[in-house]
């Protein structure tokens, strides 16, 4: 059932004991709005409690700062950010029982029983900073902080074409209201590890293209990752971007092997192809310029599929 933000914000006042799952891999905007929700419902008095089904990397550690541990035995279900129960991996059973579900993505598969939506908002963060307006919450410079890192990471810190004017008329009231921008900036989109370092090396020198430059192809293999101990999920995720930062590039793939016989493939692109229709292809999904699929078999015949693919798109838009 679609409900709004006013209904939202009711749900909260009637409702708690509450768990707010966020999504495996987590990124900035689905750990800035369950901590940023997380805090502002302990304010009120109810007990509540974020989990992610994956461990959070350490420079996200500011946005549990309003945070405080409690026991209790939970009541009330509340995913943010999670698009399909299947993004939560092991809390997938508790998503699929979840009471609300707040989300922008275009693909959400409506799992649970209450779905507050904006497909076109940005970021989760911004339709959280509105459900908690509307809750008369105190949006102080800890819960600024969680909201701003979900609209800046979403945005890529307000760079891709999901940036709408809204974005930055709600990026200019959190910071009204003391988010600290120049340090999370600074933390989201500078800061890297030795180790991340040392994966970029890996991975630009062995970056190959397709379809007369206009894809470019990176992966990151296990036996890459265990030789750099402190790269964090993360850090290969950040991968992703690198081809389409070449010029001339549409297409961007970036094959991760989870398991021995187990790719996944992100895709990033131009304004020019819809990657979540080719994601679709593979059973996967995502956003126009933003989506991700599966391979059950070798590297080199998941990359053999996803490149045919890709060159496929770039004939139908008549780019090659
Ligand atoms: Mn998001």
């Amino acid at each position: 059932m679609r409900i709004e933000i006013n209904e939202a914000a009711e749900f909260f006042r009637q409702n708690d004991d509450y768990l707010i799952l966020m999504h495996a891999s987590p990124d900035g905007d689905t750990l800035g709005c369950g901590n940023a929700l997380c805090t502002a419902l302990q304010r009120m008095g109810k007990n509540a409690k974020a989990v992610c089904p994956d461990e959070i990397p350490h420079r996200f550690d500011y946005l549990s700062e309003g945070v405080k541990q409690q026991e209790f035995e939970y009541r009330t279900i509340v995913a943010v950010d999670v698009a399909d129960s299947k993004l939560l991996g092991d809390m997938k059973e508790l998503g699929d029982m979840a009471d609300l579900c707040i989300d922008h993505h275009e693909s959400n598969k409506d799992y649970a029983k209450r779905l507050l939506l904006r497909e076109h908002y940005a970021s989760a963060c911004e339709l959280m900073y509105e459900v908690l307006v509307a809750l008369g919450a105190d949006i102080d410079r800890i819960i600024a902080n969680c909201l701003y890192t979900g609209v800046a990471t979403d945005t890529g810190c307000f760079k891709f074409s999901n940036t709408k004017p809204q974005t930055h008329i709600t990026a200019a009231k959190l910071m009204e209201c003391g988010a600290e921008i120049a340090p999370i900036n600074y933390a989201m989109f500078e800061l890297k590890t030795q180790g991340r370092i040392k994966l970029e090396q890996e991975v630009l020198s062995n970056m190959r293209f397709y379809g007369d430059g206009h894809v470019a192809v990176v992966s990151v293999m296990l036996d890459t990752l265990a030789k750099l101990p402190d790269v964090d999920s993360d850090d290969v995720g950040a991968m992703a971007s690198i081809p389409r930062q070449i010029d001339g590039v549409d297409i961007g793939i970036s094959i991760k092997e989870k398991k021995q016989g187990y790719f996944k493939a992100s895709l990033r692109s131009s304004e020019r192809i819809n990657v979540a229709d080719i994601a679709g292809g593979f059973g996967g999904g995502g956003h126009a310029r933003a989506a991700g699929c599966s391979f059950y078999c070798s590297y080199e015949d998941a990359e053999k599929q996803i490149v045919a693919a890709a060159c496929e798109a770039l004939k139908q838009a008549g780019i090659i």
